[in-house]
Formats: C-alpha cells, sequence, structure tokens
C-alpha cells in the first residue's frame, strides 16, 4: 500500500462497512483496531438517527458502544442477527479465517454464529493464500493448560502460552481463560486442525473460522475490494 497506511485503510473497510447497516438491523460488534473504527463510525451513524441494537464480542467493544450511544441487546432478547462486523488477522480463499489476535476469538465465533451475514473489515496485509503465517490461538480452560499443552506439542502446532499485555502473568480473556497460540506453520487442512483441536478436552474454542464469513472488506491503494467465498 503506496501512500494510504495501514491505518487509513482500516479506517476506509470501517466506513464501506457502515454502508451495509441499515435502520432496524440487529448487528454484531468486533473486537480488534479496524473494527474499533467501524464501532466509532457505526456511533456517529447513530448520532445522526440510525436505529439499531448490537451485540459485542468483547467488554472492551461493549464499553466503547456503550460511550458512544450504541443501544446494547443479548441474545436472549436478539438471537439472531442480522450482520457482524469483525476483523481477522489472516484471510485465506474462500474466506477462510484466522482471528483471536485480540484474545476474542471465543465471543466472535459466538456472535459470527448467530448472524445471517459476518462481514470481516481488513486491510490488505490480512489476505493470504495460505492460513498458518498468524499464530493460531486456542482458548484453553487454566485447569487443562498442562494437558492441552502436551497434546498441542505432540501434534506438532508448537503452542506458547500468551502473556497479559501488562507482562504480568499469562493474558486472562473475558471468559476467564487463557490462550495458546500456536506456531503451526502454513495449515495445509484448516478443516482438519479444527476438528482436531476441537477434540481436545479442555479447549475451549479455536481461532479458525472456517466457512462463516460471507463478505470481506478490503482495503487497498484505489479502494475497498470485497472478496466472496
Ligand atoms: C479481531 O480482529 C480479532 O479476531 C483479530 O485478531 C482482529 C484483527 O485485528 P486488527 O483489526 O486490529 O488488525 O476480531
Amino acid at each position: 500500500m503506496t501512500g494510504m497506511t495501514q491505518d487509513d485503510a482500516k479506517l476506509l473497510a470501517a466506513k464501506r462497512a457502515v454502508e451495509f447497516i441499515s435502520d432496524g438491523m440487529k448487528v454484531g460488534l468486533g473486537t480488534g483496531t479496524t473494527t474499533t473504527l467501524f464501532i466509532h463510525e457505526l456511533g456517529k451513524a447513530v448520532q445522526s438517527g440510525l436505529r439499531i441494537e448490537a451485540i459485542a464480542t468483547s467488554d472492551a467493544s461493549a464499553t466503547l458502544a456503550k460511550e458512544l450511544g450504541i443501544p446494547l441487546t443479548n441474545f436472549n432478547d436478539t438471537p439472531v442477527l442480522d450482520v457482524n462486523v469483525d476483523g481477522a488477522d489472516e484471510i485465506a480463499p474462500r474466506l477462510a479465517l484466522i482471528k483471536g489476535g485480540h484474545g476474542a476469538h471465543l465471543r466472535e465465533k459466538i456472535v459470527a454464529s448467530a448472524a445471517r451475514q459476518f462481514i470481516v473489515v481488513a486491510d490488505e496485509t490480512k489476505v493470504v493464500q495460505k492460513l498458518g503465517k498468524f499464530p493460531l490461538p486456542v482458548e484453553v480452560i487454566h485447569l487443562a493448560l498442562p494437558l492441552v499443552t502436551r497434546q498441542l506439542k505432540d501434534r506438532g502446532l508448537n503452542p506458547v502460552l500468551r502473556a497479559a499485555l501488562n507482562g504480568t502473568g499469562p493474558w486472562i480473556t473475558d471468559e476467564g481463560n487463557v490462550i495458546l497460540d500456536c506456531h503451526c506453520g502454513v495449515i495445509e487442512e484448516p478443516e482438519r486442525t479444527a476438528m482436531e483441536l476441537r477434540n481436545i478436552v479442555g479447549v475451549v474454542e479455536h481461532g479458525l473460522f472456517l466457512g462463516m464469513a460471507t463478505l470481506a472488506l478490503v482495503a487497498r491503494e484505489n479502494g475497498v475490494r470485497e472478496l466472496r467465498p
């Protein structure tokens, strides 16, 4: 991206995503820097009269939404969302994603699973041919950490316990779990890897989002391109 910075690109994608939100919609709010820009843009639209309700994928996004006056709902009152807008760490063909760089992939997958449309907002750097260069986040119940670590090592997935941002102790997710970032290298068969991970007792959720995204808005120099599965 000559000229345009990565932040410019993220803002371009975020602004484009707001065009997919119309009055009366129930909206999923993702987590991460690109989605944070989207939430700010959505807040402006709400201030100008757009009537929506939202469910956030992290405490951080929920707090921001409240600050911006975006009304929040819950799955009891709103079991189906019209559209979910969220970021990604890697976007491969058929919109296979790696997510979880911000440690929110459990709630992100829950919200994505409840949405009719799942729009990914990203800059060009996220687009890859094969997944796996970005370490695959795996959320784990703390009690099971030694057991899961061993099983991931035995599968050659090179797990590393994610440290808290302030460097003291492990990262603790909004749900109170810990995260192992798996340095898998290229993931040749994402479906198989996803199934393997799900079968490890103590694994809560992994960051492979397969067959969930319906559109990706990827910003680059001359605008935003639309990628579909
Ligand atoms: C979030 O979006 C995470 O799943 C993913 O890590 C992040 C991408 O981060 P950013 O938009 O800050 O590049 O949903």
